[in-house]
């Protein structure tokens, strides 16, 4: 992958982007774990510095350059965003949920920290997410109205009608088939309520207008969908060793795109929703060529 159409060379564009995210996450935490429990901090320090792609902070910050946002402390805003993920993977890759031993190619968590403060770290992350989208907002020089409308965003995608509420139906449908109506609106909320709120959360740190909010709103939900399709096929087409991560979606019994639709029709999906992804941007008149590019990476991803 290099240069992808509008010009865009995504390639340096992440590498860039995921520089000032590093950079970001580790200056917030270094504020942040100050309010915790010492204890703790080797545990949160694992589960938020210990990789990943960081695609979340990179779509929220893109999505407010392109609806004209010029602050570069919408990073401290954006990394918010990745404390809630990687909070979510400390507690996925649990004993008692998916019973994880490797991530990112490295030892999960509790592997290393153990389980009883795996467990409070990532709990620990929850509010320390929701005050670092509060400070980042004034630093932004947002109001507190504005603040309001970003922290809420966040925990309504991080909420029981988002993740938690799509990682619950998650677990109940392990070892049953699900229909492709449950297992749409089990993603929508497992991993597409918090890729909708990163490019939501942009577009309203940057004061974007209804309709380039409908707009970015629409993109979000597209390559939500996109990406978890994406997802499941290479789980299915690699093994732990190449995705870095373990146990596998046929290991635990779980319904995904490939298996009900097979591994041709669910890449012929997610193709089609990263480009109605692109067609709402442009509906919605964002000219967005990182945006444009990342929804197509995002569906030819190998990682
Ligand atoms: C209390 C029931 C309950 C839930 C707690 C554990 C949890 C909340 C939610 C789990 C949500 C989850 C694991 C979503 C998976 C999303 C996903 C596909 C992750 C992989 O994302 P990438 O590829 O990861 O962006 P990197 O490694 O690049 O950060």
């Amino acid at each position: 992958m290099s240069t992808v159409g509008g010009g865009v060379d995504l390639e340096a564009f992440l590498v860039r982007e995921k520089e000032r995210v590093e950079a970001s996450l580790t200056e917030a935490l270094s504020s942040l774990l100050a309010k915790v429990p010492g204890a703790y901090a080797p545990a949160i320090q694992h589960g938020v510095l210990s990789g990943g792609k960081r695609l979340r902070p990179i779509l929220c910050v893109a999505a407010y350059r392109a609806a004209g946002g010029k602050d570069d402390g919408v990073y401290a805003l954006a990394v918010s965003l990745e404390l809630i993920h990687a909070y979510s993977l400390m507690h996925d890759d649990l004993p008692c949920m998916d019973d994880a031993e490797l991530r990112r190619g490295e030892p999960t968590t509790h592997k290393i920290h153990g389980e009883g403060p795996t467990m409070v770290a990532g709990a620990l992350l929850i509010p320390l997410a929701a005050f670092q989208a509060w400070k980042a907002a004034h630093g932004m020089g947002l109001d507190d109205k504005g603040g309001r409308a970003l922290v809420s965003e966040l925990s309504r995608a991080a909420g029981g009608g988002g993740m938690v509420g799509g990682q619950v139906l998650d677990l109940l449908g392990e070892g049953r088939t699900l229909s492709v109506p449950e297992l749409d609106d089990l993603h929508r909320r497992k991993t597409g309520a918090l890729l909708r709120a990163s490019l939501r959360m942009g577009g309203i740190a940057a004061g974007a207008s209804d309709r380039a909010l409908e707009a970015f709103d629409e993109y979000g939900r597209a390559i939500g969908l996109a990406f978890q399709i994406a997802d499941d096929l290479l789980d299915a087409t690699s093994d732990a060793q190449a995705l870095g991560k373990n146990p596998s979606d046929a290991e635990l019994g779980k319904s995904t795109y490939v298996t009900l639709f097979g591994v041709e029709e669910a890449s012929r999906r997610a193709h089609e929703l990263a480009e109605e992804a692109v067609t709402a941007l442009r509906g919605g008149g964002i000219g967005a060529p990182e945006l444009e590019a990342l929804s197509r990476y995002i569906v030819d991803r190998t990682r």
